[in-house]
């Protein structure tokens, strides 16, 4: 992968997946609608003052879950914590997000090349967390044609993006069945953003 993308093996403590299973518990995982009319293969939740969304209408950041009306549930201190020292790590000194978007993946979900430009600053890093069962990461480049390289990604890998690569295409790859001890049969991946 580029420069502009850092990989740190193993980055990520377990104690993460407790406060995933908290999160879920306020505010559950639901699949949600893509403006296409699909039905995500991922099931979806948000924490922090604004979560990514999608329906008929679009994709946008909303400050409440559409689900409830309420706000999201607040940001573990943990998440918080470790999406800092990621991006540190990667030389994005003082990130702090302001959304997180958890992904939950059970074999055979997936998620398609996309680009996540929802996002008003793009000079900010996206700082991503894997959970669980492996997947293998598509990353592409700025055009949907570019070519793309397979990464694969375990329980605790940490990607944190940035520059030239903030833009670029990627996606995952169908889940493989499997167990995990923490996590089951599920991946889980948590991405950090600064929204506004
Ligand atoms: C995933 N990740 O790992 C999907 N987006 O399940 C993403 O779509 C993603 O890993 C932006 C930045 C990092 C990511
Ligand atoms: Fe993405």
């Amino acid at each position: 992968m580029t420069g502009d993308v850092a990989l740190l093996r193993g980055f990520a403590g377990d104690a993460l997946v407790d406060d995933v299973a908290r999160t879920a518990a306020s505010a559950p995982f639901r699949h949600m609608v893509t403006p296409g009319g699909f039905r995500m293969s991922v099931a979806m939740t948000n924490c922090g003052p604004l979560g990514w969304v999608t329906d008929r209408k679009g994709y946008r950041y909303s400050a409440v879950d559409p689900e409830s009306g309420q706000p999201w549930p607040a940001m573990p201190e943990s998440f918080r914590e470790l999406a800092y020292k990621a991006a540190r790590e990667a030389g994005f000194a003082g990130f702090t997000p302001d959304a997180c978007l958890i992904n939950r993946y059970a074999p055979g979900a997936k998620m398609s090349l996309h680009q996540d430009k929802d996002e008003r600053d793009f000079s900010q890093p996206l700082v991503s967390v894997s959970l669980g069962l492996p997947a293998v990461f598509l990353f592409g480049g700025l055009s949907r044609k570019d070519k793309v390289e397979r990464v694969p990604l375990r329980h605790g890998d940490v990607v944190v993006w940035g520059g030239a690569a903030r833009l670029f295409y990627h996606g995952i790859m169908p889940i493989k069945d499997g167990m995990h001890p923490l996590t089951g049969a599920f991946r889980f991946n948590l991405t950090f953003r600064r929204a506004q």
